[in-house]
């Protein structure tokens, strides 16, 4: 799949006249087998596989939502998740993809304490390129109970020190799945508003 050209985070919807809204293109970052092609599929599928089919390179799906914006109306978004591979030979790839993007959703796995010991970096990386888009937390396989080993307090120190949003997620179950993309959504919505409203 090849990316269109003169893609930016945002976009109007004017090269798409179907569809009549805001369009975000949103990356999926996280260490190999955290779980970030299991929830794209969960949210756009809702669906899930408990087999591992490593992401080669970089894939995306599209979503439509509908985010409630801070005066009360609802607005179309159209958020473009790009799902990106995450063995680190990929990481000059990824550096590309994240250039100019809305946000990122940034996975670590609880039952691996070392996904979490690497969302610094992940954050880190991101900053680099986006230096002021937002991103949020998912702390993904809740379900395992018995094997998880990332209790909620370190997860929401990282939410203070990214100043992100968190969420304990499920793709199996499909626990908070949603709510962590719409989330993105009206953070990354509520942004552009901002940003072109007049100032007084
Ligand atoms: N129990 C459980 N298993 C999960 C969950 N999410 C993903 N998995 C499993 O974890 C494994 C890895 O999931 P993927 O979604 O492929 O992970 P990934 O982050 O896309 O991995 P890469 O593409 O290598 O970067 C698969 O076997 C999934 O079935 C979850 O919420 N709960
Ligand atoms: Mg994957």
């Amino acid at each position: 799949m090849t990316e269109k050209a003169g893609w930016t985070g945002r976009e109007s919807a004017t090269d798409d006249s179907s569809f009549e809204g805001h369009k975000f293109r949103i990356v999926l970052l996280g260490e190999a087998s955290v779980g970030k092609s299991s929830l794209l599929r969960r949210f756009t599928e809702n669906n899930f596989d408990d087999e591992y089919k490593q992401t080669i390179g970089s894939t995306f799906a599209t979503k439509d939502v509908k985010v409630i914006d801070n005066s009360g109306v609802s607005r179309p978004v159209r958020l473009v998740i790009w799902d990106m591979g995450g063995q680190s030979t990929y990481r000059e790839l990824r550096r590309q993809f994240m250039k100019g993007s809305a946000g990122a959703v940034i996975v670590y796995d609880v039952t691996r304490p070392e996904t979490f010991m690497a969302m610094n970096t992940w954050f880190e990386s991101f900053r680099e390129v986006c230096s002021d888009a937002p991103v949020v937390i998912c702390a993904n396989k809740i379900d395992l109970e018995s094997k998880r080993m990332v209790p909620p307090q370190p997860g929401l120190m990282l939410k203070n020190w990214f100043q992100s949003d968190y969420f304990e997620t499920s793709a199996k179950v499909g626990t908070a799945v949603s709510d962590v993309f719409t989330r993105m959504a009206q953070i990354v919505l509520a942004k552009v508003i901002s940003e072109h409203s007049p100032r007084i």
